[in-house]
């Protein structure tokens, strides 16, 4: 893959499917994916076009009970159904889902999608990235293609950054920014931590108000702090990610995870784009509050107002947020 240089997404698609590239489909294919939550934040790209993220990320994905599962029919129409409620043509999803599927089948081909999310669409907890995870995976199957992991996670990675680190299951999830950037993609990180808990405070069910797309391309234009500082937080943040994850050092997790979160948001607030409502920061004071009486417990957000808590302690969630669903992570 030496010195190419791809114009557009259908170029990259057609790197990576390479002879695979025939169009011949089954009449019916399933997939699932999970949500992932980010502890080393991915926010801005490099190529809005080409879908290359400005810098690498660390997730974690959430397991078999929180993603989405997909279903593709051949059909004589094209039609999408989300969480069993027809979208319309006009509808944004609807034209998102279709021009992604574009770059992967022939113009005769009409397909019936049915997607059905275990959370709430659109509410920053990550639904896009298991959807569009989810769809590679099946498209893998009507399609024929047999992938690798790291060639779905590329394509994956064209319908949503986030998307590259979903196709993984379970685990900590890594999505490396390659020195050939349209090849960036992710790979399963092989640390485990038995033992720790996320608590999902999902306050409502509303779509949040910026997308992510637009947030993050409001602060690349606009924030100084993101200019400046962004990159160099990530570059400093990944790499006491990883000495936490291997030695499982509950303080630098905390401080890494938190502290990133908290740069994303300042970058963000920075450039006018604020996702906080008064229940989220309710929730981080109260957070706060907990770590200086000594407890092991933490935060993360991501483009929406929930908050994700973590702590390697099930009973410090459950105690002080009965609202909380928990889940363990290994
Ligand atoms: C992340 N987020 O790393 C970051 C942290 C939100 C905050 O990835 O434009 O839905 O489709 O690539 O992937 C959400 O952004 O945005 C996201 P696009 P995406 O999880």
């Amino acid at each position: 893959m030496q010195n190419f240089y791809p114009k557009n997404k259908k170029d990259i698609v057609y790197k990576v499917l390479g002879d695979c590239k025939v169009y011949k489909n089954k009449a019916y294919a399933k997939a699932y994916a999970p949500a992932n939550f980010a502890l080393i934040k991915y926010w801005g790209k490099e190529s809005e076009d080409l879908m290359i993220p400005k810098t690498g990320s660390l997730s974690v994905s959430l397991g078999e009970e929180f993603g989405t599962t997909t279903e593709i029919f051949s059909s004589n129409d094209d039609i999408f159904i989300l969480n069993g409620e027809k979208c319309s043509e006009d509808d944004n999803k609807f034209q998102k889902l279709f021009k992604f599927i574009d770059l992967f089948r022939s113009s005769e081909l009409k397909l019936k999608v049915v997607s059905h999310n275990d959370l709430s669409t659109g509410a920053g907890l990550a639904t896009s990235a298991s959807g569009f995870a989810s769809l590679v995976l099946t498209l893998n199957e009507l399609f024929f293609w047999n992938l690798e992991y790291k060639e779905l996670s590329i394509l994956a990675r064209l319908g949503s950054v986030s998307a590259s680190r979903s196709v993984y299951k379970n685990g900590f999830v890594e999505l490396i920014k390659s020195d050939k950037s349209w090849q960036s993609f992710s790979k399963p990180l092989n640390y485990k931590w038995k033992g720790l808990y996320v608590g999902i405070l999902q306050f409502n069910n509303k779509e949040k108000s910026i997308s992510s797309t637009k947030g993050m391309k409001v602060t690349v234009e606009n924030s100084v702090l993101y200019k400046n500082a962004w990159q160099k937080q990530v570059e400093y943040d990944m790499k006491n990610i990883h000495l936490a994850l291997k030695s499982k050092n509950w303080k630098l997790f905390q401080n890494t995870v938190q502290g990133n979160a908290l740069a994303m948001h300042a970058t963000a607030i920075s450039a006018g784009v604020i996702y906080w409502s008064d229940k989220t920061l309710k929730v981080i004071k109260k957070i706060l509050d907990l770590q200086e009486q000594g407890l092991n417990i933490c935060f993360t957000e991501d483009a929406g107002e929930h908050i994700k808590i973590i702590s390697n302690d099930r009973e410090i969630i459950s105690k002080n947020f009965s609202d909380a669903v928990i889940l363990e992570l290994f």
